[in-house]
C-alpha cells in the first residue's frame, strides 16, 4: 500500500447557511487554514475570532454553527500512486455534514463524524495537480431539519444532538461550551493498492490464564478480486522478541479469515495495582505468493501487499453478574481475578479534539495513574477516542469503560440514524478490539434513566427511543465482531427494564442526588455494586480562572464566571453544598479554596465509603477527570490541564492502602483497612494506633489497642466501639488512626461547627537554581494544608495538597518555578491555605 498525505495547509471560506451573520472580515475570502483542525481554530489562528475560552466570547461565535464551509487546496499527485489497482481518499474524520469533491467532481458525501469515510477516487484524479474541496453545511441545521422530519425527542440540551452522529457534547453541555464545529477534524490522506487491503485485525482473546493464552486472530480483508486466493501469515513475538507463534500459509478471499494462536505460559497483561502490562507484537502479512521456506529467503522477493502490526496484550476479561443473596453481582474480572475498578469518566479533553496532542494525552492519562487511578471511562457523549489514547492505557495499564456514543436523550431508530448508528458500531468495535486496555463496552450514558425517571417515557410513547440500539443492535455486533469482551446496555443499568435503573443491589448506579439536591454525607446511603457516576462541583484552579475570566470579574458571580458555570443552577448548588459544611466566604480567593476544598472532601467521603464496601460494591468512577475547557465543574484536572485540590486528595484515598473510619446504620464507627494489593498486610506491634485528638488543646488520648492483618485484595473492620466513639467535645476532638504514613481521621462535627485552633506553623523556604521547597512545621494541628504555587507562577505545579499535620508535624512542598518567589508570598494566604482559618468563628 502506498499513502500520500495531503497537504496541512488548505483555505477555508464561509459558502452558505446564515451568510448574513458572517462578520464583514471573514465574508467573501480565503482564510488560511490547518488540516487536521476546525473552522473555530482557522479563525482564532488567523485573528479573525476571539478566544471562544475566554470571558463570554463563546457566544460572539455562535454564527460560526449556522454557516456553510468549504476547506480547499492544491496537491501533486504522486506517480507511484497511479500504477496500483486502486486509489482512495481516506478521510479519518470528517465532522460532519460533508461534500467531498476533487478537481469539481463530487467523489462522496458523509454524515458521521464518529467513521472514516474511503472513495474510491481513481477515475477523479489526475497526474499531476489537484484540487480538492470540502464543504461543510451547518451540523446544527442538519440536526434541526432531521428532527423536523423525524418528530422531536427528549434530551437535556438546548439543541438536538440525539438527531445527528456527531459528538453530542459539541452542541453544549453542563460543563462545555456550545461551539458546533466543522471541519476535517482528523488526518486525510490517498491510499493505492493492489491485490488486498487489511481492514481489521481483530485478535480477540479467548481465554488467558498463566497455562495458556488462546487468541482468535480475526483477520477482515478486502481484495480487488472475489476469484483470488492469497497466502496471509501471522507472526506472534513475546515482549522480549522472541517469536512465540509463526503460522504457516494460509488462503484467504475478501472477507474475514481467523487463525487460532495458542501462547503456553503467557506473560500476562494486567490493569495497573495488579500486575505488569507485557505487550506481544502481533503482525499480518498478506501477500501474493508464499512466503518462503526456511533456508529460502534470500531468493524470495518479497510480495508482501498488505500488513498490519500491533502491540496486543494477553488477558482476559468478564463481567459477573451472578446473582447473589443481594441481587446481582457487577465485578469485572481480568484474567479470573476480580479487580475493584478505581477511577474516573473521561469527556474529550478540548472542545476542537484535533489540539489534543499525544504529549496532552499522555499527561493527562499519567494524572490518571498518579493518582492511582486503574480505569477510565469514555462517556458516550463524546468521542470514540484516537489510537494514541488507547495506545497510552494498554502501556499505563488504564482499563477503559468504552460508551458507545449517545448521551442523556431518546435516539430514534429509524433510518438514516439506524444504519449510521450499525456502521459507526461496526467499524469502531473492530478498530479497537486490539486493545488490551479495553475492558468493557457499554450502551449508552443515562438513556435508559431518562425513559425510567425523568418523564420520558411518556413523551416517547410508542416511539422508538433507542433501546433497541443497546439491547439488540449493539450486542449482536459484538458477539459478531468482539465476543471476547463484556458488554453491558446502559450506564446506570439494573440489568432490566423492570428494575429502577438506579437499584442498589443490580447492575450499575450514578449517584447524583448528593450534588444536586442534598448533601454528600448521602453516598452512605448507598450500597451499590459499582458506582459509574457521582461527583461535585468546583472552580478551576486559580491559575486556569485567571486566564479565562477578565481581572475585574475576579467573583463568584461575575458573568464571566457565571458564564463558566454551565449547569443548571449551578452555583446555587455549589454554593448550597458549600454551605453545609462551611460559611460561604465573601473573599473570591477563600471561596475558591472552600469550594475545591469541600469538592474533594466529597469525592473522598464517596470513594472511601464506597470502597470499604467491597466485595459488595466492585467499582467507582468519580464524575469526572477532565474538563475540555476552563470551566466550574466536577473535574480534578481542569480545562488548562493543572491539578484542583481533589487530584491531590484522589491519590491519596484511592491509594492501594487506604484506613478510613465509615459510620454505619446504628451510628457506631468502624476503621475499615483496605488492602488492593496482591500481598498480606500485616502490622508490627503497636504500629497502628488509634487515638481520640483534642486539636484545640493538641492533647492526645491513650491508643487503643489493634493491629492489622488484612489478606490480598481484602478488608478488615476494626470496630470503634463505647466510650471512644464518643467525643467529650464534638467541636474540638477527631480520631486519629495512624499506621506508618497513612492515616485516617474521622471529625464529629462539620468544619464551621470546630473550633480549629488560629493555625500556627514555622516556615522555611530553601530555593536551589529552580527548585523550591517550602517547609511548613506545624505548632497546632493544621487541616488540609496547601500551597497554591499556581497564584504566583502559572506554569508551575506542586507536589501535594490538602496535608493534615499533627502539631510538631512537618510538610514539605515541592516545585520548580523560574521566578523569585518571596518566603512571605509562598507562606501566607492565600497561596497556603488550611482549613483551621474556616472554622467555627
Ligand atoms: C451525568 C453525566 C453527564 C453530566 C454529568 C454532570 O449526568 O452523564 O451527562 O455532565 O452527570 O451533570
Amino acid at each position: 500500500m502506498i499513502q500520500q498525505s495531503l497537504p496541512a495547509n488548505w483555505t477555508l471560506r464561509a459558502v452558505g447557511g446564515d451568510l448574513a451573520d458572517v462578520p464583514a472580515s471573514i465574508k467573501d475570502r480565503d482564510i488560511p487554514a490547518i488540516v487536521p483542525g476546525v473552522v473555530h481554530t482557522d479563525l482564532l489562528a488567523a485573528k479573525l475570532i476571539d478566544d471562544p475560552y475566554f470571558g463570554s466570547n463563546e457566544l460572539k461565535v455562535e454564527w460560526i454553527g449556522r454557516t456553510d464551509w468549504r476547506y480547499s487546496t492544491t496537491f501533486k499527485a504522486e506517480e507511484r500512486l497511479f500504477s496500483e489497482e486502486r486509489i482512495e481518499l481516506v478521510c479519518e474524520g470528517l465532522d460532519t455534514i460533508a461534500r467531498v469533491e476533487l478537481n469539481g467532481a463530487l467523489v462522496g458525501e458523509s454524515v458521521n463524524m464518529h467513521v472514516p469515510a474511503r472513495f474510491d477516487v481513481k477515475k477523479h484524479l489526475k497526474k499531476g495537480e489537484n484540487q480538492i474541496a470540502i464543504t461543510f453545511s451547518s451540523a446544527l441545521k442538519y440536526a434541526l431539519a432531521q428532527e423536523a422530519k423525524m418528530g422531536t425527542l427528549p434530551h437535556v440540551e438546548k439543541h438536538p444532538y440525539n438527531f445527528i452522529r456527531k459528538m453530542a457534547c459539541n452542541f453544549g453541555w453542563d460543563w462545555g461550551p456550545t461551539l458546533v464545529t466543522a471541519g476535517i477534524w482528523m488526518p486525510i490522506r490517498l491510499e493505492a493498492w493492489s491485490v488486498a487491503r487489511i481492514k481489521y485485525v481483530r485478535p480477540l482473546i479467548k481465554e488467558a490464564n498463566a497455562q495458556r493464552a488462546v487468541i482468535d486472530v480475526c483477520v477482515d480483508i478486502e481484495t480487488t478480486s472475489n476469484q483470488k486466493t492469497l497466502p496471509m501469515q501471522v507472526v506472534l513475538k513475546s515482549p522480549d522478541a522472541v517469536t512465540v507463534f509463526e503460522s504457516d500459509d494460509y488462503a484467504i478471499k475478501t472477507g474475514t479469515i481467523s487463525t487460532t494462536v495458542t501462547v503456553p505460559q503467557p506473560q500476562l497483561w494486567w490493569p495497573r495495582g495488579h500486575g505488569e502490562q507485557p505487550l506481544y507484537d502481533l503482525s499480518v502479512q498478506v501477500r501474493t505468493t508464499p512466503a518462503p521456506k526456511k533456508g529460502d529467503e534470500g531468493v524470495w522477493n518479497d510480495s508482501t501487499c498488505a500488513s498490519w502490526k500491533r502491540e496486543i496484550g494477553l488477558r482476559q476479561v468478564k463481567l459477573n453478574t451472578a446473582k447473589d443473596s443481594i441481587g446481582s453481582q457487577f465485578t469485572l474480572e481480568v484474567n479470573g481475578k476480580p479487580v475493584f475498578c478505581k477511577g474516573a469518566n473521561w469527556i474529550p479533553d478540548d472542545c476542537f479534539p484535533h489540539r489534543v496532542t499525544k504529549e496532552r494525552y499522555a499527561q493527562r492519562l499519567q494524572q490518571a495513574v498518579d493518582s492511582n487511578m486503574n480505569m477510565l471511562r469514555i462517556w458516550g457523549g463524546g468521542i470514540f477516542e484516537t489510537e494514541t489514547f488507547y495506545s497510552l492505557c494498554d502501556q499505563l495499564g488504564i482499563m477503559v469503560w468504552q460508551d458507545f456514543l449517545f448521551a442523556c436523550a431518546m435516539y430514534p431508530e429509524e433510518e438514516p440514524l439506524s444504519t449510521l448508528v450499525a456502521i459507526e458500531a461496526r467499524h469502531n468495535v473492530a478498530r479497537l478490539s486490539s486493545h488490551p486496555s479495553l475492558a468493557i463496552w457499554n450502551g449508552c450514558n443515562e438513556n435508559v434513566w431518562g425513559w425510567w425517571l425523568w418523564g420520558w417515557k411518556e413523551k416517547v410513547g410508542n416511539r422508538t427511543w433507542g433501546f433497541g440500539y443497546y439491547t439488540k443492535l449493539l450486542p449482536s455486533i459484538i458477539a459478531e465482531l468482539d465476543p471476547s469482551r463484556p458488554y453491558w446496555p446502559a450506564s446506570p443499568y439494573s440489568g432490566s427494564l423492570e428494575i429502577n435503573p438506579l437499584d442498589d443491589n443490580n447492575g450499575n448506579k450514578h449517584i447524583w442526588d448528593a450534588w444536586n439536591e442534598t448533601d454528600y454525607t448521602v453516598y452512605r446511603k448507598y450500597v451499590s455494586r459499582f458506582v459509574s457516576e457521582f461527583g461535585h462541583q468546583a472552580p478551576p484552579t486559580y491559575a486556569t480562572i485567571r486566564q479565562s475570566i477578565p481581572e475585574n470579574e475576579l467573583k463568584a458571580d461575575s458573568p464571566s464566571m457565571l458564564h463558566h458555570q454551565k449547569a443548571t443552577k449551578g452555583n446555587e448548588k455549589l454554593h448550597n453544598r458549600l454551605s453545609e459544611h462551611f460559611e460561604i466566604p465573601s473573599n473570591f480567593d477563600d471561596w475558591v479554596y472552600t469550594t475545591q476544598l469541600n469538592q474533594a472532601r466529597a469525592l473522598q467521603t464517596g470513594v472511601e465509603w464506597f470502597r470499604s464496601r467491597q466485595p459488595v460494591c466492585m467499582g467507582s468512577l468519580y464524575w469526572q477527570i477532565n474538563d475540555c475547557w476552563p470551566v466550574t465543574s466536577w473535574a480534578c484536572v481542569d480545562g488548562y490541564g493543572r491539578k484542583k485540590p481533589l487530584w491531590y486528595a484522589t491519590r491519596r484515598f484511592h491509594a492501594d492502602r487506604l484506613l478510613t473510619i465509615q459510620p454505619e446504620k446504628d451510628g457506631s464507627l468502624n476503621l475499615f483497612v483496605l488492602n488492593d494489593t496482591d500481598a498480606r498486610w500485616q502490622s508490627d506491634a503497636g504500629e497502628l494506633s488509634i487515638r481520640k485528638f483534642n486539636f484545640a488543646t493538641g492533647e492526645f488520648s491513650s491508643p487503643i489497642a489493634a493491629t492489622i492483618n488484612v489478606p490480598a485484595r481484602g478488608a478488615q473492620t476494626i470496630a470503634l466501639s463505647g466510650p471512644f466513639a464518643k467525643p467529650g467535645d464534638p467541636s474540638k476532638e477527631c480520631i486519629v488512626a495512624q499506621c506508618g504514613k497513612l492515616r485516617a481521621l474521622w471529625f464529629f462535627e462539620i468544619d464551621k461547627n470546630l473550633a480549629y485552633p488560629a493555625p500556627q506553623y514555622d516556615a522555611e523556604v530553601f530555593a536551589s537554581g529552580d527548585e523550591y521547597r517550602v517547609a511548613i512545621k506545624a505548632k497546632t494541628f493544621l487541616r488540609d494544608l496547601a500551597l497554591f504555587i499556581d497564584r504566583l507562577d502559572p506554569d508551575a505545579e506542586v507536589s501535594d495538597q490538602l496535608v493534615d499535620l499533627l502539631p510538631g508535624e512537618t510538610a514539605v512542598f515541592t516545585f520548580r518555578s523560574s521566578k523569585p518567589l518571596s518566603k512571605t508570598a509562598l507562606t501566607s494566604a492565600p497561596v497556603l491555605q488550611c482549613a483551621n482559618r474556616f472554622g467555627k468563628r
